[in-house]
């Protein structure tokens, strides 16, 4: 898809530091690391956000959390790690192109999200 970050980094036309790729699934370390260990895990498809996804497409979002249980390993995560997504305007999600967040290294807060002022 046009103009998507992700397709791009997807078709190797922007560089990113990979940890994982196959025939449809990607996965890359974030720009801006939130924990210790933070990469993104991405359909190689295009799929807007965990809103658009369908039985059609559903498939790699499956295959997703097999490559996401062997990151843990490779990564050295094996004490836990989180995975979160953002969906839409009020999920805080800033590119518009399905990803899950695999955050690890640290012991991780809960609830994730400040408190009401
Ligand atoms: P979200 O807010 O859930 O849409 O997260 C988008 C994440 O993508 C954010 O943590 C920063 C990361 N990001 C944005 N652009 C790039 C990029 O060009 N390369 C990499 N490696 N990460 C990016």
């Amino acid at each position: 898809m046009a103009d998507c970050v992700f397709c791009k980094i997807a078709a190797g036309e922007i560089p990113s530091t990979k940890v994982y790729e196959d025939e449809t699934v990607l996965a890359f370390r974030d720009l801006d690391p939130q924990a210790p260990t933070h990469v993104l895990i991405i359909p190689k498809a295009h799929i807007a956000s965990a809103g658009e996804i369908t039985p059609e497409n559903s498939g790699v979002v499956a295959h997703i959390f097999e490559v996401a249980a062997q990151l843990a390993k490779e990564l050295g995560l094996e004490n836990g790690f989180r995975i979160v997504n953002n969906c839409g305007q009020d999920g805080m999600q800033s590119v518009q192109h399905l990803h899950f967040h695999m955050l690890g290294g640290k012991k991780m807060g809960w609830p994730p999200f400040p408190p009401e002022a």
